[in-house]
């Protein structure tokens, strides 16, 4: 049996749960979240906050086994809470949430045979099978699909499991293949040290799929590393280099015949607890850095030692893909590259998309229902 304590000196009512948990809530959070102040078929708030006086008081407070009954002064009626809800929602702590699965920050320790796989045929037709290879690429921050039909559609077919595709000015999906007249060092030959795609966006691509349909030509291999792990290390290492990469933001930029896409960028990005959240790294996409001058040459100190830590064979993940394997990874956490190959010796054309990140939290979160 839950009690229950009405607390005028500080305007809350503190609950003790059945199961001995506790928790205070301000009698405006209470008033602010009336279940009748929701929307019974949408579940949308309808309350207009402004309407509740920001001093409201409860004048008396009641819990039986399930629920609790708060009478507010000067008012006839009464609110009941389910205190199952109450319990989910207590303040100051993080409601549960089935897509926040943890993180697992790796090195070279994972190597290549430690990438989660996936089958594609599974991921399409089981939801068990999707929910499991959805959280292992959340927690890893990349997994390989593999057994997929040689087409293009194939991959997007997976990627459309999770939601619906996040388009750019490269598309709503593109081909990573050697072109005339490229718009993107993607579309040549070349090798591409480890970056993270569309810096230069707002908001930079959440997950990003590679279909390899075809890799014969010589060279080509694919390399990761995790940016969290490489940013975790700095920040014991080099907590100056730490503090200049998460706290001032460089342009970054992306223009051709079409467009001319901007941002300003932080490389590591924390939220308010100085946890690790995202990842804003492309040498390629870095517009003139245009800091006063004593700051840019700190800077460049640091940002260079983080270029220097991808190189690193301690973080630096490498394997070949295979014609019907696709690399799925999180763009804002695990950086990718390649190396050159050569054209002349052989077919390389990789097909992609990406998904942001709410689609794919919204996907674990409803197959965790
Ligand atoms: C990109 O599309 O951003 C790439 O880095 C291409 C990767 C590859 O060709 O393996």
């Amino acid at each position: 049996m839950a009690t229950a304590e009405l607390r005028q000196n500080d305007g809350t009512i503190a609950i003790t749960f059945s199961n001995g948990a506790t928790g205070a809530f301000p009698f405006i959070w209470l008033k602010d979240n009336d279940p009748a102040g929701f929307h019974p078929q949408t579940q949308e708030r309808v309350t207009d906050l402004t309407a509740i006086d920001l001093d409201v008081k409860a004048s008396a407070v009641e819990a039986d086994d399930s629920t609790l009954t708060i009478s507010w002064d000067g008012e006839d009626t009464k609110t009941v809470y389910q205190l199952d809800w109450l319990a989910a929602h207590v303040p100051g702590q993080y409601a549960a949430d089935p897509a926040k699965t943890g993180f697992k920050h790796w090195r070279t320790d994972l190597g290549a045979d430690g990438i989660p796989r996936a089958n594609a045929k599974e991921v399409l037709e089981s939801d068990a099978a999707l929910k499991e290879w959805l959280k292992q690429t959340q927690i890893f921050g990349y997994s390989i699909v593999e057994g997929l039909d040689d087409n293009t559609e194939a991959g997007m077919d997976v990627a459309r499991r999770i939601g619906f595709l996040r388009e750019t000015n490269f598309g709503v999906t593109f081909e990573v293949q050697s072109k005339p007249n490229p718009n993107n060092l993607a579309y040549t030959p070349i090798a591409l040290p480890l970056h993270t795609d569309l810096t230069n966006q707002e908001l930079p691509p959440g997950f990003q799929f590679l279909h390899c349909l075809a890799n014969e030509a010589v060279g080509g291999g694919s390399l990761f590393c995790d940016g969290y792990a490489i940013a975790e290390d700095l920040q014991k290492e080099d907590p100056e280099a730490f503090e200049l990469l998460s706290t001032v933001s460089v342009p970054f930029r992306f223009h051709d015949g079409e467009v001319d896409i901007r941002a300003r960028k932080k490389v590591i990005n924390l939220d308010e607890d100085g946890t690790i959240i995202e990842i804003c790294f492309n040498a390629h996409l870095a517009d003139i850095f245009d800091l006063e001058p004593t700051l840019m040459t700190r800077y460049y100190r640091a940002y260079r030692k983080y270029m220097a830590m991808t190189r690193s064979k301690d973080y630096v993940v490498t394997l070949k893909l295979k014609g019907g394997e696709m690399v799925v990874f999180d763009n804002r956490r695990v950086l990718h590259g390649r190396d050159a190959f050569d054209p002349n010796t052989g077919f390389r054309h990789l097909h992609g998309c990406y998904v942001d990140r709410g689609e794919f939290e919204s996907r674990l979160r409803v197959l965790s229902r």
